[in-house]
């Protein structure tokens, strides 16, 4: 028949989920089979990821999936973060997560060999305590590399797992900083001067390549066909969730919105000015060659935080009751710079953010309603500066911001969003990332043509709320200085 059928594995830092996608001339559809948390696990050595549990849950969710005969699968994650397998294919340990704090002070260790300017000019990448880069120059501090054959970024090692082969995706491998953003390879030179080893990057494999079939036990295990197809995918999970933005046309910026917020344009090409390095901002590989010019900031991560400290003290903190409540207190009492790295790690966000508004001379939240309502509208003032920024370095017009992913289903956020940015929000899908993976197998399939006719597939079939903004231009500009004026006087890292 003229459908495709298939399963997307889609792990965000916050929650992992497994479904089934169908895809038709007219239908894109999405059935969730199996959804799970995830979160930072401490062990004495810091912080990682519990990859043995999110490799049974995807197990789990595949299993439902096998019910259904799909003819391919697909998976993606959250990037930067990697295992390391030995020479026998063993994964050494589980991995770093990358809000662990052994990666601060990286980025000094880093400029001491390699300029800011030269670093952006091979990578094109903002600089951020977690990439990839980072993580393996804090890891030469210990001995963690010394018997490391092969890295595999979190979507490769569960490809590996789940088929025996050995790659690297390449939207995925270009969030490391190891990556060449001219070429089409790593960044070998860069490793080298670093002192990290070049024989554990893979080859290098695009969305839409074959990865391989199931291994003879995981489709054992399973019940998956053993020559159901494992496809490709844009393995970023961003980029995976900017193929399924529903935008018309070119003159849209996008925010992915979950646990970090991405927020960008799509280009044709990086930009690598020295404004644009001054500025922060990323050049990521898109789906077909694009490139996702964006940055990251912190995202609904602030909010996680606090829920999980509220709740661990006990209190009920219900997410829909806190916004509702947030939705009623004043507005601007207290306005933060979201992009202070104090909020990075796991940690009490509350008391973190308290702290913050003395230090910038802001009344301290009283409740978890205000420190919800400081949350939002800081975050919104982040997506506001970000579209801004981008628009005007990458010199594109842009009229409507797209906001997708668990975020789209937060009201008060899009709202402010718009008010902010001063221009509409189309809000959804919350599952961009897993629509996206879905429609590049589709398309692998023969199902779909080019990003445009995706797109319009998207728009066509899920559902989206439009925000408009109001008229609050001139007080989000006075925001805006107050915390601009202040930023500029308190010592920022
Ligand atoms: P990730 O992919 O990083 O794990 P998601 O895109 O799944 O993140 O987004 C998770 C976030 O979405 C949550 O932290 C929460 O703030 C928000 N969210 C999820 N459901 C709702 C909801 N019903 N109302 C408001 N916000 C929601
Ligand atoms: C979002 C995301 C983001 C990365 C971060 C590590 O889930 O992939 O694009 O920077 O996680």
């Amino acid at each position: 028949s003229n459908e495709f059928n298939c399963a997307a594995v889609d792990l965000g830092a916050s929650s992992g989920r497994v479904v089934l996608g169908r895809v038709g001339s007219e239908l894109l559809e999405l059935t969730e089979l199996h959804r799970f948390g995830n979160s930072p696990s401490r062990d004495g050595s810091g912080w990682r990821w519990d990859i043995g549990t999110i490799h049974r849950e995807v197990l789990t969710g595949l299993r439902r999936a096998a019910e259904h005969s799909p003819s391919s699968i697909g998976i993606d994650s959250w990037a930067v973060d990697y295992g390391l397998l030995d020479r026998n294919g063993t994964l050494l340990a589980d991995p770093r997560h990358h809000r662990d704090p052994r990666n601060s002070g990286m980025i000094e260790r880093v400029r001491e060999r390699v300029d800011d300017a030269e670093l952006y000019g091979i990578t094109g990448l903002q600089q951020l305590p977690i990439n990839t880069l980072y993580q393996l120059v804090a890891s030469l501090e210990d001995d963690e590399l010394d018997s490391a054959e092969t890295l595999l970024l979190i979507p490769d090692l569960l490809t590996y797992w789940l088929t025996g082969e050995i790659g690297a995706e390449i939207t995925n491998a270009s969030t490391t900083q190891l990556f060449d953003v001219r070429g089409e390879d790593w960044a070998y030179d860069l490793a080298r001067r670093l002192g990290i080893p070049s024989h554990v990057f893979p080859p290098l494999r695009s969305p839409g390549e074959f990865a391989g079939t199931p291994r003879a036990a995981v489709s054992a295990h399973t019940g998956l066909s053993p020559s159901v197809r494992v496809t490709s995918v844009a393995s970023h999970d961003t980029a995976s969730a900017v193929v399924a933005v529903p935008a018309t046309d070119r003159r849209f910026a996008y925010i992915s919105c979950g646990t970090w917020s991405l927020v960008g344009l799509e280009l044709d090409s990086p930009v690598l000015t020295e404004r644009s390095r001054a500025a922060n901002v990323t050049n990521e590989r898109g789906i077909d060659g694009t490139t996702r010019y964006l940055r990251n900031t912190m995202g609904l991560w602030l909010l996680q935080e606090c829920l999980r400290c509220w709740r661990e003290g006990g209190l009920r903190a219900d997410l829909d009751e806190l916004l509702e409540g947030a939705a009623r207190q004043p507005a601007f009492r207290s306005v933060l710079d979201t992009d202070d790295p104090a909020f990075m790690a796991p940690q009490d966000m509350p008391t973190t953010i308290g702290a913050a508004c003395v230090a910038a001379g802001e009344p301290v939240p009283e409740s978890p309603e205000a420190t919800v309502r400081c949350v939002l509208e800081s975050l919104a003032l982040a997506h506001r500066r970000t579209v801004r920024g981008v628009a005007e370095l990458a010199d594109r017009e842009v009229e409507v911001v797209h906001l997708v992913g668990g975020g789209s289903r937060n009201e008060l956020l899009c709202s402010l969003t718009a008010d902010a940015c001063g221009l509409p929000v189309v809000a959804g899908p919350t599952e961009a990332t897993a629509l996206g993976n879905v429609l590049v197998q589709a398309r692998a399939h023969g199902m779909a043509g080019d990003l445009s006719e995706l797109r319009a597939l998207v728009a066509a079939t899920q559902p989206l709320r439009r925000f408009e903004p109001g008229d609050s231009a001139d007080t989000w500009d006075a925001v805006d200085r107050r915390v601009r004026d202040r930023t500029s006087t308190t010592t920022r890292a």
